[in-house]
């Protein structure tokens, strides 16, 4: 079955901004549709995305469908979808260092639309189309990171952490870590009401309310995680390179400007006081020695994640194992605009024994490829936001899908 024709659409996205939709038509009457993410704390190292410059706000993609209509449908008519293959092809035609040329997001929605595409015509599933690319023998379910509340570039809110997330540890099925994690969301969000607080939600379907500083925030969940039955960790993703001025060299925290010995400090007393496994983005992309410095200090019993410093690119995952800057990755494959890209990346952490965290993005659809990813190339994590909002939902939903199927073949076996 080959590719007959390539549509690209603006829809979109959670934020209400416009984003990228490709539709494959495929001989035989197979139509395969993918649509990209975007995310709102971009890191300097994501590879670039087309965007109109003047229409809708700036956020406009016709530019993006030119691109895969005139420039990238030559590359994948009349060939049998191959995603790696095709990838490749695309890759070369673009030619530049941060996809500027077609532009990541049109690179993406084709990759994306081209893997689904194969696993389609090999009878596959999604997931296990990822793990045999990826040469591994074994599919599974990553521990969801919920997102609860939403700071930083993703609400309103003064709270300068960007995500504070749950990860259940105690259950033995994402099910019912799902239930377990979802009567602890509505139980946040009543003891924020019950303290008084005005609660919104944020970007990624997290609560966001004012705090007097990060402790209460995390005074508030901990409560929230004591009551619950199940027993949580939490991570955090401060996203610290919008809370960086590269004149200063301080970071922005609530009115104070803290330098990245401060800022460290801070991490240490949080890690001590509240149970604290991952802390991601603790400090600006283009300070290594700040990384390094993190990994020394809290390295050996915390997790500590990369994710605007690597942007899912395989070469700076090489450079910041060399230089030991972090023990785990995020992986956005918008942020390095193909399939082929992200999975070089996750196979090199995890063959330098990092943890690898899949992540969906703030302005997100409901295209829930990141969840199929996930599971085929056994994610330890998964980032996908809140428990509200349809966005999210669609990659639970899909977790919770996938789980099942993988229960049923194993009752069959
Ligand atoms: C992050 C992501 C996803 P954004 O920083 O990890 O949670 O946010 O999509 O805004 O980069
Ligand atoms: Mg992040």
């Amino acid at each position: 079955m080959k590719i007959e024709q390539v549509i690209g659409r603006e829809i979109y996205d959670s934020r209400g901004h416009p984003t990228l939709e490709c539709e494959l038509v495929l001989d035989e009457g197979l139509h395969v549709i993918a649509s990209v993410p975007s995310g709102m704390s971009k890191g300097p190292y994501a590879a670039a995305e087309l965007r109109d410059k003047k229409r809708l706000m700036g956020l406009g993609v016709n530019k993006a469908i030119e691109s895969l209509e005139d420039n990238i449908a030559p590359i994948l008519i009349g060939h049998k979808p191959s995603v790696v293959e095709l990838d490749l092809a695309m890759i070369e035609a673009d030619g530049t260092e941060n996809k500027s040329h077609l532009g990541a997001n049109a690179m993406l929605a084709a990759s994306i639309a081209v893997c689904r595409a194969q696993a389609a015509i090999d009878g596959v599933p999604l997931y296990d189309l990822i793990a045999y690319l990826c040469n591994y023998n074994s599919v599974s379910i990553p521990f969801p990171m919920f997102n609860v509340i939403n700071g930083g570039a993703h609400s309103d809110s003064t709270l300068p952490i960007q995500e504070l997330m749950i990860i259940p540890v105690d259950q033995r099925t994402f099910r019912s870590a799902f239930e377990e994690s979802i009567t602890t969301f509505h139980a946040i969000e009543k003891l924020l009401q019950k303290k008084g607080k005005q609660v919104g939600i944020g970007d990624e379907g997290g609560f966001s309310a004012d705090f007097k500083d990060e402790y209460e925030a995390l005074d508030v969940l901990s409560e929230a995680l004591e009551q619950s039955q199940g027993k949580f960790v939490i991570a955090l993703d401060l996203a610290a390179n919008q809370l960086y001025d590269s004149k200063t060299k301080k970071y922005q925290w609530y009115k104070k400007k803290l330098s990245r010995d401060e800022l460290i400090a801070r991490y240490v007393d949080l890690v001590d006081k509240y149970p604290i496994l991952s802390i991601e983005d603790g400090i600006d992309a283009a300070d290594w020695d700040g990384w390094s410095l993190l990994m020394n200090t809290l390295g050996d019993t915390v997790q500590i994640v990369g994710d605007d410093l690597f942007a899912t690119n395989v070469q700076r995952v090489a450079l910041g194992v060399e230089d030991g800057l972090a023990n785990a990755v995020v992986i956005k494959p918008n942020q390095v605009g193909t399939v082929t890209e992200a999975l070089q990346a996750v196979k090199f952490a995890k063959d330098n024994g990092w943890n690898v965290i899949a992540s969906h993005r703030a302005g997100e659809t409901n295209d829930s490829f990141i969840v199929d990813l996930a599971v085929g190339i056994s994610a330890d994590y998964i980032k996908a936001g809140g428990c509200c909002r349809g966005e999210r939902l669609s990659k639970y939903n899909q977790l919770l899908r996938i789980e099942d199927t993988l229960q049923r073949s194993l009752l069959e076996e």
